[in-house]
């Protein structure tokens, strides 16, 4: 008995460890995480909007990044494409998006530091209307074409 109550609570405070999340009066922001490659990524979160107003996020910045990008999946001629959603994003009251693989999702655009797996990366939440939440997206991986001569 005692055993299994150590292994939950392994489990328990990796899970939490892992899974930073980020609360205010109006959302809750978790789950997130990125891969690089090279000077670009792909990012994906949660966002669950607890208002009783819709939220509109606009966009993104981080000090460590050129430009961030909001893009949704679209279907055409059964080709699944992607392209930016220009004017932000609207998640409506109550729901929660998901930016998952194959469906809406960040994009990273001239990332100008050297990250490392497991790092973090500071980002910037801009709403139309609300304030600015400063959140970290989790590196789950770094791909690299640099050669390194050690
Ligand atoms: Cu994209």
């Amino acid at each position: 008995m005692r055993q299994i109550l150590i292994c939950l609570s392994i489990i328990f405070f990796s899970f939490s460890a892992f899974t930073h999340k980020f609360e205010t009066s109006n959302m809750v922001v978790e789950h997130l995480w990125m891969k690089i490659s090279n000077t670009n990524g792909v990012g994906y979160f949660e966002i669950k909007n607890i208002s009783s107003d819709d939220i509109y996020l606009t966009g993104l910045v981080s000090k460590d990044v050129k430009k961030i990008e909001i893009h949704e999946v679209i279907m055409e001629d059964d080709i699944a494409k992607m392209r930016p959603v220009v004017g932000g994003i609207r998640i409506k009251t109550g729901e929660t998006m998901e930016f998952k693989p194959m469906g809406n999702h960040l994009m990273f655009f001239g990332i100008n530091k050297d990250y490392e797996e497991g790092q973090m990366m500071e980002v910037t939440l801009v709403f139309k209307s609300l304030e600015n939440l400063d959140v970290r997206f989790k590196i789950d991986s770094v791909k690299s074409s640099h050669k390194h001569d050690h």
